[in-house]
């Protein structure tokens, strides 16, 4: 079984669509392993985000994410990484398919619900950060 990291973003928590993701996550047939509401503390979201720590949109990225509470999910299922990053949808709304979490559900390249690791090294690296064993 593959996992992979997974997390429900201040926007998704605010609109109350806690319960909506986890839905498409578990119809999909993945498995919702460990699961944590937590306030993310700010040394955590930059070693998250550290590869676009010189991008333009980073301080506000940061200032998003520390917002409010997320929801931070390990997630399993045979190639999870790469099912979750099909049911999140492209980054930018404007691009994410109908269909997806994005596509249905956000409007903002920055506020876009929900993340999903990209490749196994980030899931297991993500997991380790966020869950902190493993
Ligand atoms: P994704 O893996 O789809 O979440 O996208 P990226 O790793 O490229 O970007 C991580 C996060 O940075 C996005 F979820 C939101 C933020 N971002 C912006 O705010 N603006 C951008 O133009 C690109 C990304």
């Amino acid at each position: 079984m593959e996992k992979t990291f997974v997390m429900i973003k201040p926007d998704g928590v605010k609109r109350k669509l806690i319960g909506e993701i986890l839905g498409r996550i578990e119809r999909k047939g993945l498995a919702v392993e460990k699961i944590m509401m937590t306030s993310p503390n700010l040394a955590t979201l930059e070693e998250h985000y550290r590869e676009h720590s010189e991008k333009g949109f980073y301080k506000d990225l940061i200032h998003f994410m520390t917002s409010g509470k997320v929801v931070a999910l390990q997630v399993e299922g045979k190639d999870s990484i790469a099912i979750m990053r099909n049911l999140i949808g492209e980054t930018d709304p404007t691009c994410a398919s109908p269909g997806t979490i994005r596509g249905d559900l956000a409007n903002s390249k920055t506020e876009n619900l929900v993340h999903a690791s990209d490749s196994e090294e980030a899931a297991l690296r993500e997991l380790q950060l966020w869950f902190g064993e493993e």
